[in-house]
């Protein structure tokens, strides 16, 4: 149908094992999401994408670890190890994954001083990335999410989504998640009392 998107959430070797931020059974996931490009319309694809030195890696911050939280000008943020930096093999997407199919390419995280994790808005939960005029642009009113990771990147999409008045469903047999002290749960029961269809 001509109004719904697949949107395959950064389905990248540094979320994959092996990984330098690697998401358990993050590969699992690339037939079934290859499954659903195959069946959808329209395709859409999100890519981490961070310069060296972003201000997300724990290595940025002296003294700090990876999965620790500091507080940013725009609220907490959970310190992660050096992943997708741009142009990196990281930061390709899985060689098993059909992206070719993919209308658009979404590139986020990529200014030094805040992360993204959402497809829709930079974790200062205002900076726009433009996906939102562009599925709207196309008629596009129904979204079907995937990818990794379920309790970040996949989730706070979701939200957003759902926040920009778009059909949301998220497959979950179709993602995998980090689950950082009790965050799977947590943005589970938050996409469903946000409206999020949660498909498994
Ligand atoms: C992600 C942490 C940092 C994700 C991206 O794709 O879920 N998580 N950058
Ligand atoms: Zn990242």
């Amino acid at each position: 149908m001509a109004d719904e998107a697949l949107v395959v959430i950064d389905l990248q070797n540094d979320f994959c094992p092996g990984g330098a931020l690697a998401v358990a059974g993050g590969d699992e996931i690339v037939p079934l999401v290859n499954d659903l490009i195959r069946r959808t319309e329209h395709v859409v694809l999100t890519q981490d994408w961070h310069p060296a030195g972003h201000s997300s890696f724990a290595s940025s911050h002296p003294g700090k670890q990876p999965f620790e939280t500091i507080e940013m000008p725009y609220g907490q943020q959970t310190l992660w190890p050096d992943h997708c930096i741009q142009g990196s093999l990281g930061s390709d997407f899985h060689s098993g994954l059909a992206w070719t199919k993919a209308e658009l390419v979404v590139r986020k995280g990529f200014r030094p001083a805040i992360d993204s994790y959402s497809a829709f808005f930079e974790n200062d939960r205002t900076t726009p990335t433009g996906l939102a005029g562009y599925l709207r642009e196309r008629g596009i009113d129904t979204l079907t999410l995937v990818g990794l990771a379920t309790d970040f990147c996949v989730a706070f999409s979701a939200l957003d989504s759902i926040k920009h008045g778009f059909r949301t469903s998220v497959r979950l047999d179709a993602c995998r998640g980090i689950d950082l002290n009790g965050s799977l749960e947590t943005m589970l029961n938050q996409m469903r009392d946000a409206g999020v269809t949660l498909v498994s």
